[in-house]
């Protein structure tokens, strides 16, 4: 066996179950006796409910139960939460409406839950949801940003007037006021981040039960975050104390951020199990997907650039409308606000920034986190409005992010929007980037495509991004209505084998692997006998589960502590055997060993002695050997890097090809580089979709128009070249592993060099910006608008 520890390639432990077909889904759990559950969902975007006649659908073969909203809220069932609170401007709260768990007297958008049917099976379920009499009273809708904001226009809730959640803002204003009046230069640049459904691989799934003889209930579901879902539900939806409450996330097939929320369908089974004391089990459509999992992104912003005659930037303004859909989602204030504004400095100097981030409700899914939640916005904003300064004053897009760029010397870096970057190196990341992806050799391949007659265009991006979430004391003051520590317990088993307890979740991350590599590296004890564990609410302490990159930099962290702990305590247990004093013994390669002797005991000696502790200084210490660390970190960490994207674009048709891709992240010290690079692909994967394909599309009334896969354009294998990756390090300074999150940088970085390339490709049509997707329709419609500027001059 080679070196398996911080820094090892080693394969995925759990590969070897999703391969062979033995993962553990929520959806393959049955319980004894189980019933299933169909919702039925509004079709309708915004209507009263009069009436909801279930005779017919009662009458039908196997059905068990048929609920509503009204029974619910009888029984007193609460509304689904918002975990974040936002205050704007004036100092007053968002407008939080109330988020039934089943809709009372009105729907707020197609796919808002109406009723649930209950049966023998999912078929007989379906069939009888199909003979529900639903009376409805069609309201007018909302459906867009724009519409949303017109005077006059259809309020979504009666609380909010003008459809406004909150009106909130961060930065000096007179400042950046001032910076504009001394501008050589003001470039303006309207945006839209397009909206995104996150379609991960496995449906959301959910099967509730119930122990009549302890009262205890039992949710089976596929989230992120378990003991936040157990939190949530059990203290504001169902009222039951949590120690009733079991949570399980078993293995997920990704989640992209849409997994982490606390969804009404996970109330409506673990509720209806205890009415009916039977399982419930409930297993979503792909359709059904569509308009229920939280939707992501969907900015429209309008962000202006003071900048110096020499380039530089002196102050950055910026006006936000950011759909909240429906209802308040889990964290979705938070995503517009505190995940995105703040990081409008990117990797820049720039001075003086104000921004200003409408909340607005609209007749649509709800919208929350998405990979990179808030950050790829920001991100985007950025990147773009830097090409357009490039291409409005002439300067070289290189040399301006060059002249802007925080300098390598200058950290830990305080940036007027409240972050404070602890580390980074964006000149080298982008000289490393520059070099792999061949720049300097670009305008040759540029020659070569015309001669096929084909456009190509290079873009990139320099992107900071902050992940890792923390620390609790201050989101906390910034709206977080939890904590964002992280728990961990190390049990190392009397025979010296260990058992990892994380309150992390693993949903495609490969922790199973990267975790073990972490204890195999601190404790010596081999990767074979190392479990780790996750998801479940019964057998780990706490957790605040995975979203924001935070599983390694404060999961990761949490494992550390819990270590230093047992070694601690080992070295205690080991001075007793060894006869020695605690200060000489040292812990190296698995053993404690008496400094200048060549005495030493084995972790597993230990561990034994521990367990069986028949010569044992029990006076002092308690038997056992397992510890538990709760780790709050002092900050943020801060990946950032260079992503630059070349194109080839079909002029005929308008389609783009991405022909090359490099991605050039500094993660801070890697555990495992290969599941690192898988991470930093797959989040490219996602970003070149945003960029050149996805979007959501609501009619004007209101209606999902790309509720499909026939309609929602998802990239396919061969949408990708090879993607390259490389990596800078520079260590994140507060965290023990020196490591910063990899499982969102790719897509973060990698939308706005995607379109910079294509309106790079597209520099002779006079183009200056272009709005995501840039899809083959939009493109070909400007090469058939404008005449190539060479041709015309
Ligand atoms: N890692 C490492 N060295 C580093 C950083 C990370 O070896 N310097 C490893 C970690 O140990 C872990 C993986 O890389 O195995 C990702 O770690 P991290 O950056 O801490 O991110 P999380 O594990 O917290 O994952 C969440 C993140 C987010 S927020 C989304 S969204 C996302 C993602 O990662 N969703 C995913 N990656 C995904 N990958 C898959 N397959 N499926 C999803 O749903």
């Amino acid at each position: 066996m080679g070196f398996e520890g911080i820094g090892a390639s080693v394969r995925r432990k759990e590969d070897q179950r999703f391969l062979a077909g033995r993962g553990n889904y929520t959806d393959d759990i049955n319980r004894p006796g189980q019933a299933h559950a169909v919702i039925k969902r509004s079709d309708r975007p915004h209507a009263k409910l009069l009436g909801i006649n279930s005779a017919a659908a009662r009458a039908m073969p196997g059905v068990i139960a048929v609920y509503t909203g009204a029974d619910m809220q009888a029984d007193g069932v609460g509304g689904v939460p918002c975990g974040w609170q936002i205050h704007s401007k004036d100092g007053s709260a968002m407008n939080e409406p109330p988020h039934p768990v089943l809709a009372v007297d009105l729907v707020r958008h197609v796919g808002d839950p109406v009723a649930v049917v209950i049966a023998e099976t999912r078929q007989q379920a379906r069939n009888a949801a199909e003979l529900l009499e639903i009376d409805y009273e069609d309201l007018p809708a909302v459906a867009t940003l724009r519409d949303a904001v017109k005077p006059g226009a259809a309020t979504v809730h009666d609380n909010a007037p003008g459809n406004v959640c909150f009106d909130w803002e961060i930065g000096e204003r007179a400042m950046v006021d001032a910076a504009f009046a001394q501008a050589a230069h003001v470039v303006k640049l309207d945006l839209t981040n397009n909206r995104l459904i996150p379609n991960a691989m496995e449906t959301r799934a959910a099967l509730g039960d119930y122990e009549r003889t302890s009262g205890e209930y039992t949710l089976y579901t596929t989230s992120q975050n378990p003991h936040v879902i157990r939190l949530l539900m059990g203290a504001f939806v169902l009222h039951l104390p949590e120690h009733k409450l079991r949570v399980v996330a078993p293995d997920v097939g990704g989640g992209f951020g849409s997994k982490i929320f606390h969804y009404a369908e996970e109330a409506i089974v673990t509720w209806s199990a205890g009415k009916l004391c039977r399982p419930v089990k409930w297993t979503c459509d792909r359709s059904e997907a569509f308009m229920s999992d939280a939707h992501g992104r969907d900015h429209e912003s309008t962000a202006e650039m003071a900048v110096a005659a020499d380039g530089r930037f002196l102050a950055l303004r910026v006006k936000t409308l950011a759909n909240m859909g429906a209802y308040l989602s889990t964290f979705a204030p938070s995503i517009p606000t505190y995940l995105s504004a703040t990081l409008l400095a990117g990797v820049y100097t720039t001075p003086a920034i104000y921004a200003e981030v409408k909340a607005i409700f609209t007749n649509t899914v709800p919208v929350d986190a998405y990979r990179g939640a808030g950050r790829p916005e920001a991100t985007y904003l950025l990147e773009r409005m830097v090409d357009v300064i490039a291409h409005d004053t002439g300067i070289d897009r290189v040399a301006l992010r060059r002249l802007n760029f925080i300098p390598a010397n200058a950290f830990p870096y305080q940036t007027p929007v409240a972050m404070q970057y602890d580390s980074g190196d964006y000149q080298t990341t982008l000289a490393s980037a520059m070099k792999a992806a061949d720049w300097d050799g670009f305008e040759q391949r540029r020659a070569e495509s015309a001669r096929r007659g084909k456009l190509r265009g290079i873009g990139m991006s320099t992107y900071v991004e902050a992940c890792g979430i923390a620390p609790s004391k201050l989101a906390g003051q910034l709206g977080a209505r939890a904590g964002l520590y992280e728990t961990a317990e190390i049990r190392v088993h009397p025979t010296g084998s260990v058992t990892v307890f994380t309150g992390t979740h693993s949903h495609g991350q490969g922790h199973e692997t990267t975790f073990a590599q972490l204890v195999h590296d601190q404790l010596g004890v081999p990767m074979a006998m190392i479990d780790v564990v996750h998801g479940d609410t019964d057998k780990i302490p706490f957790g605040m589960g995975t979203y924001g990159s935070r599983s390694l930099p404060v999961g990761g962290s949490a494992m550390v502590k819990a270590m230093d702990k047992i070694i601690a305590k080992g070295r205690k247990i080991a001075a007793h055997l060894m006869e020695a004093s605690v200060e000489d013994i040292e812990f190296k390669d698995g053993s404690f060993h008496v400094a200048g002797t060549d005495k030493s005991k084995t972790l597993t000696d230990i561990s034994m002695a521990a367990y069986v502790p028949h010569n044992y200084p029990i006076e002092e210490l308690e038997p056992g050997l397992d510890e538990t660390a709760f780790y709050d970190p002092k900050n943020f960490t801060f990946p950032g890097g260079c992503h630059i994207c070349e194109v080839e674009i079909d002029p005929e048709v308008g389609s783009t090809q991405v022909v090359n891709f490099v991605a050039v992240d500094d993660l801070g010290r890697i555990i495992n580089p290969m599941i690192v690079e898988g991470q930093v692909q797959g989040g490219v994967a996602q970003g070149i979709g945003q960029a050149l394909m996805e979007n959501a599309v609501y009619d004007e009334q209101g209606q999902l128009v790309t509720g499909s896969f026939m309609d929602y354009t998802m990239p396919r294998a061969h949408d990708f070249p090879n993607i390259t990756t490389g990596t800078e390090m520079t260590l994140c300074t507060h965290n023990p592993l020196g490591s910063k999150g990899c499982g969102e940088t790719g897509a973060i970085g990698s939308p706005p060099s995607v379109i910079n390339a294509v309106v790079d490709a597209l520099r002779d049509y006079g183009v200056r910006h272009l709005d995501m997707p840039a899809s083959p329709q939009k493109i070909w419609a400007i090469i058939q608008a404008n005449q190539p500027r060479m041709a015309a001059e």
